[in-house]
């Protein structure tokens, strides 16, 4: 089978939504032509391809997986995907390796969020796509719809997804979530060019029935049509041209039983009754049979179908007393499912030469090379390499490239024991560990060029892998020898020899060299596949330990294997030594874990919570940006701190930067670490990529430092729409505060900003501040020359002298206070946000009571004490700062699309009002029963989100989170009630169960182990009620 023809073959995955019964549907096609596999009695009952037991258990599909059939001449390999949420991965593995896809949407659901993901992800990767409207029974049998009714439903599912793809074509398409999180209002200029390719592309819907790319499906009932079903059957019935009757059987074309011809609306004359012909040719028929069998009375009707179809039902099956029974026997042979489909795939669907042309500008994008310096010799052979993968070349003498875009785990008593010639195989050799784990790591993988044998020696190419650049890439580049190919049947593998080019396979040998996905390339002078990608990134972390601690190292290699055989999770160690597993979300999360504990650690584990990050920042009246200033730079309001031998005193003030500087920074941090961090050969290349709105030409450096501007502009005018005057003076004061920055943190790159302190607020008493050194000011380009010059006003006795010369060494002390104070913040030692420090550390000379010699003694050896003393005291000077000014916690916020039929609307206010979500914004759908709601939700909040609102709303709500931004609480985690009012609102300050900011500091502290105040014994009454009632 692996050897067939090109052109014979087709590559292609069933992508949807949820349970919109793509797993139901493959079990059809499997049936039919999967050579015996799968009894067509157990067809849609069994979930074939569902062959992890947790896919059997929860009834969904959780990884991608392959099946080849055979229909007619043809070879197919059939891949089922996802589509679940959680799994969407799976979903790029799968495009990837396609070069069709059937996108199923349920006619009674409607186009779903995840609808729109795989159509897009079909459309990135340039697969084409055909559509099966699936579950037509539920049309009939749920919602008890007219014919009419069924149609006109139909009619807008067809028009939808056609909207959603002719967006992506005219490439205007902007999620919601997209407009919405976009920082930056789109300019003019894209909104024009994109309105002018639209006009252009509004040609030819994607999906037309007539056109045959559509079948309408019932998965469960084993049954499916396209309208050229039908056409041929009415062209001998009506003895019209199966030509005309494809074109009319879709859309307002009606038949005129008397004139015998097929006329548009106005040919059938006012007020008639008419329906379109695919209602009363088409529909009419179907929803015969389902009222036929469901009404006994009704059997002769049903033999009538019979009769008309001249269907050969036995009659043992039509006897049956379930109407089910009866009812498939008769659909499945008038309207056999896999045949519809299959036929479509042939037919619609582009063999691997057609589609390998179209597909190569996503999967091998053109490089320009500029032609001075590079080897000519591998250039000129990786271009032929693009060449015949462009062209499916699949003659044994050309390059074999392939890619592979998962690896997956199986159980090494799954592997085929017996070669083709029935000699024993030994599936153990070079597995290594994994062998001992029982486990063999397959690439799932797809043949683009060339053949590939097993044994064959090949060049594995990671994506950072360039053929022009030689010696360097190194270790972007393995010589492999492969093992086994394998066709892939779902959970069997069949061995085979070798493979041609357009196949998809499985190959064994490649564990120790591919971490996630690869391109295999016969020859070095070849360019990596472009990378996938990925829809949603891992965001659930948890941290993960043994229950006995002897069984860490069987845990560590457990989660290598898991990172393996899982393309999408990711595992770290934390800055606190926790092995950390990040997933997509819980569903996926459990089932990390299961396969953690069952298969590859094999021992018995402890998951803690999910570990949600926060930041802390204090309470600021951004619109009072100058009263900020003015307490930021007035001398009054600090918080004063002393080193332990006193020689350093530490004055420290705080203030709120706005919030808009903040994000900046935060969005800037690579470029940043570029500027900083002297790299600036390095920081030209990567900015442009990084920020897409630079213009080429444009200096980065120039580009932040105006965006760092405009940022505090818009912040000041926004606080002062009125009063010019006060908005110039703001501007004033921030130009000479942006000359004062004197390190970020935390990391040296972070949202916080240290400024050097007022050289104005001078030394007195023998005491001398600490300059510091406005480093990256400079770097950003605001300081100038005109600076107030630090040395200038030395006095210059020798103690004095030297006393500077010691705070000058000081500064990084200072810094490094700064650095670790912003990193872990005084509420639970989660990183600060967007905060303003100016320290102004003070030294006074050793005390001179001593001798000479001890003195020199006692300072060298209390100086490398001395800067942890200052470092210290910087710290804990800033952490009182923040503790001082009303400190708030700064949590993640997900932004939510959540669909919900209107009857639930109610209890899916529910769920979200527990959860703390802040609805933004609720609409009908047009055309649906659906209301749509956007919320966000708190990330702390959204764990068993999912699972709440299914059960709240008896599965029939959905939600999808995606990340947004960070947001202050606004509620005082320190609140205690005085007033009267205040303590008969709150209580009398005994619960802390009320303050929500409160709760969420203690869990973190608690999970850190650092000290949480419980108030056990000062409320014994409390505690006394409590037990009474247990
Ligand atoms: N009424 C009706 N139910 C169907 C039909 N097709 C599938 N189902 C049911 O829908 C449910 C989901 O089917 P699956 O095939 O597992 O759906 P899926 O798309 O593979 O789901 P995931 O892989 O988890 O995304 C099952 O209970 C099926 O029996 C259909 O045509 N009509
Ligand atoms: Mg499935």
């Amino acid at each position: 089978m692996a050897d067939s023809e090109p052109r014979k073959i087709r590559n292609i995955c069933i992508l949807a939504h949820v349970d919109h019964g793509k797993t139901t549907l493959a079990d059809h096609l499997i049936a039919s032509s999967g050579g015996g596999l799968l009894h067509p009695k157990l067809a849609g009952r069994l979930r074939f391809m569902d062959y992890l037991d947790e896919e059997q258990r929860r009834a969904i599909t959780m990884k991608s997986s392959s099946i080849a059939l055979r229909f007619n001449d043809h070879s197919i390999n059939l891949i089922d995907s996802p589509g679940h949420m959680d799994f969407c991965s799976e979903v790029s593995t799968a495009a990837r390796l396609s070069d069709g896809a059937l996108v199923l949407v349920d006619a009674v659901e409607g186009v779903h969020i995840q609808t729109h993901a795989v159509l897009r992800q079909a459309w990135i990767e340039k697969v084409s796509p055909c559509l099966v409207l699936n579950k037509i029974d539920r049309l009939i049998t749920e919602l008890k719809l007219t014919p009419m009714e069924a149609y006109t439903r139909l009619l807008r599912i067809v028009r939808e997804v056609n909207g959603i793809m002719s967006a992506y074509k005219s490439e205007k398409y902007l999620s919601e979530v997209d407009s919405i999180l976009a920082s930056r209002p789109s300019s003019g200029e894209v909104g024009e060019e994109s309105g002018v390719e639209f006009v252009e592309d509004d040609e030819e819907d994607t999906f037309q029935p007539q056109k045959g790319n559509v079948v309408f499906a019932c998965a469960l009932d084993g049954w499916g049509f396209s309208v050229h079903d039908f056409a041929e059957f009415y062209a001998s019935k009506l003895g019209a041209s199966a030509a005309a009757l494809r074109k009319a059987l879709w859309g307002p074309w009606y038949y005129d039983a008397t004139s015998k011809m097929i006329v548009g609306k106005k040919g059938m004359g006012g007020g008639s009754k008419a329906r379109p012909m695919f209602v009363q040719l088409v529909l009419k028929e179907l929803w015969q049979v389902y009222q036929a069998v469901e009404t006994d009375g009704k059997k002769g009707l049903l033999e009538k179908v019979i009769k008309l179809f001249n269907l050969n039902v036995p009659p043992r099956e039509l006897q049956n007393k379930d109407p089910k029974v009866v009812l498939q026997a008769v659909m499945s042979r008038w309207l056999p499912l896999s045949n519809a489909i299959l036929s479509m795939v042939v037919k619609c669907m582009p063999d691997p030469i057609t589609a390998q042309a179209f597909r190569i500008s996503r999967l091998l994008p053109k490089r320009e090379v500029l032609n001075n310096g590079v080897d000519s010799n591998a250039l000129a052979e990786a271009e032929l390499v693009r060449k015949s993968v462009e062209a499916c070349d699949s003659r044994p003498e050309a390059p074999c490239v392939v890619f592979v875009s998962k690896m997956f785990a199986v159980p090494v008593k799954m592997l085929p024991q017996r070669g083709p010639n029935g000699e024993v195989l030994n599936n153990f050799a070079d597995e290594g560990e994994d062998g001992a784990s029982g486990e063999c790591f397959l690439a799932f993988a797809r043949i683009f060029s060339g053949v590939l044998k097993a044994g064959q020696r090949i060049f594995v190419l990671s994506a950072l892998y360039d053929p022009l650049k030689g010696e360097s890439m190194q270790k972007h580049i393995q010589a492999v020898e492969l093992q086994s190919l394998y066709l892939m049947m779902g959970q069997g593998l069949k061995f085979v020899p070798a493979a041609h080019a357009g196949n998809v396979v499985a190959i064994k040998g490649l564990s120790h060299h591919i971490l996630k996905s690869a391109t295999l390339s016969s020859t070095k002078n070849c360019w990596p596949f472009s990378s996938m990608v990925f829809q949603v990134a891992p965001t659930l972390r948890v941290a993960i330990e043994p229950s006995d601690p002897a069984d860490m190292v069987a845990l560590m290699k457990g989660l290598k294997l898991l990172n393996r055989a899982d393309p999408f999770v990711e595992v770290t160690v934390s800055a606190r030594g926790e092995h950390v597993l990040a997933a997509a979300g819980e569903v996926h999360l459990e089932r990390c874990i299961k396969d953690l504990k069952d298969r590859f650690a094999r021992v018995s584990l402890e998951v803690s919570p999910p570990l949600v990050s926060y930041k802390e920042t204090i309470e600021g009246e951004v619109s009072n940006t100058l009263e900020n200033l003015k307490s930021l730079t007035g001398s009054s309001d600090y918080v004063e701190k002393t080193t332990p031998n006193g020689r350093c005193v530490v004055r420290v003030q705080v203030m709120k930067l706005p919030p808009s500087l903040t994000k900046v920074l935060d969005e800037s941090s690579d470029l940043l670490g570029d500027i900083i961090g002297d790299k600036a050969g390095h920081a030209n290349r990567s900015l442009e990529t990084q920020i897409s709105n630079v213009a080429e030409d444009e200096n980065p450096v120039e580009s932040l430092k105006k965006r760092i501007m405009d940022a505090v502009e818009s912040d000041i005018l926004s606080g002062n729409e009125n009063d010019k005057e006060h908005a110039e003076k703001c501007k004033r004061k921030w130009l000479k505060l942006l000359k004062r920055i004197w390190s970020l943190g935390p990391h040296l790159i972070g949202p916080n900003i240290v400024f050097t302190p007022d050289p104005e607020g001078m030394s007195t008493d023998g005491f001398i501040l600490i300059h510091g050194a406005s480093h990256i000011s400079e770097k950003l380009g605001f300081a100038d020359d005109s600076g107030p010059c630090a040395t200038a006003d030395r006095p210059s006795s020798e103690v004095t002298q030297a006393l500077y010369f010691e705070g000058e060494r000081l500064e990084s002390s200072v810094v490094s206070g700064f650095q670790l104070a912003s990193a872990a913040g005084p509420l639970c030692d989660e990183p600060m946000w967007g905060l303003a420090f100016i320290v102004e550390a003070y030294i006074s000379p050793l005390t001179a009571h001593s001798d000479e010699s001890e003195i020199s003694h006692q300072h060298s050896e209390q100086y490398g004490i001395f800067t942890g003393q200052v470092m210290t005291t910087v710290k804990d000077a800033c952490r009182a700062a923040v503790l001082q000014k009303k400190p708030r916690l700064v949590e993640a916020m997900y932004f939510g699309e959540l669909n919900t039929p209107t009857e639930y609307l109610g209890p899916m206010y529910a769920v979200l009002a527990r959860r703390r979500a802040r609805v933004l914004k609720e609409e009908m759908q047009e055309g649906s029963p659906l209301f749509t709601v956007h919320a966000y939700v708190p990330v702390s909040e959204s764990f068993g989100f999912a699972d709440e609102l299914r059960r709240w709303t008896s599965g029939a709500a959905s939600a999808l989170l995606v990340l947004s931004h960070w947001e202050a609480l606004p509620e005082d985690p320190f609140f205690v009630p005085k007033t009267e009012e205040e303590i008969e609102e709150f209580g009398d300050g005994s619960s802390v169960l009320h303050n929500t900011a409160r709760k969420l500091i203690d869990n973190v502290r608690r999970r850190k182990g650092l000290p949480v105040e419980e108030k056990v014994v000062q409320h014994a009454t409390k505690q006394r009620t409590l037990a009474r009632k247990v």
